[in-house]
């Protein structure tokens, strides 16, 4: 099963990237397609679409794209939940410690990673990334 994460912008700007790769592929992720790109205020718009009534949505707009952020796909059995549960809490203060958002989250909003919530969501936010001959490369 695929899902995909986010490594946030604070992260890749405080030099964590490399540290939540190897922390995902310790979690059994295996790492199945990776881009680097800055978000244009559309596509921020676009991804957190969800939110756009709620009071942080601008903020989280203006934070995604404030630097670059590295979209992943992963791969693992259970891999949407259990991907979840190692990321932990969306404000750090609550993450259960040795969850990445523990580890190297600053804040509610500059949490360093972001993960799928259901297996829905996996797939629309993987065509979101990720062109239709890169998931053809993926699932071959
Ligand atoms: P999560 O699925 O854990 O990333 O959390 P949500 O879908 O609830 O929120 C999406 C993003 O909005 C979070 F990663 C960070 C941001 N956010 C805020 O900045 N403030 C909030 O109060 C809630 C979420």
């Amino acid at each position: 099963m695929l899902t995909l994460a986010i490594i946030k912008p604070d992260a890749v700007q405080r030099g964590r990237a490399g540290n939540i790769l190897a922390h995902l592929e310790s979690q059994g992720f295996v790492l199945r397609a990776v881009r680097m790109t800055r978000l244009t205020k559309s596509e921020a718009q676009a991804f957190y679409e969800v939110h756009k009534d709620r009071p942080f949505y601008a903020s989280l707009v203006e934070f995604m794209t404030s630097a670059p952020c590295i979209p992943l796909v992963l791969e693992r059995e259970d891999a949407v939940a259990h991907l979840r549960t190692v990321i932990g809490a969306t404000d750090p203060a609550e993450a259960e410690e040795g969850t990445i958002r523990k580890l190297h989250a600053e804040s509610k909003e500059r949490n360093a990673i972001h993960a799928s919530d259901s297996p829905e969501n996996a797939v629309r936010e993987v065509g979101f990334f990720f062109s239709e001959a890169e998931r053809q490369r993926i699932s071959a």
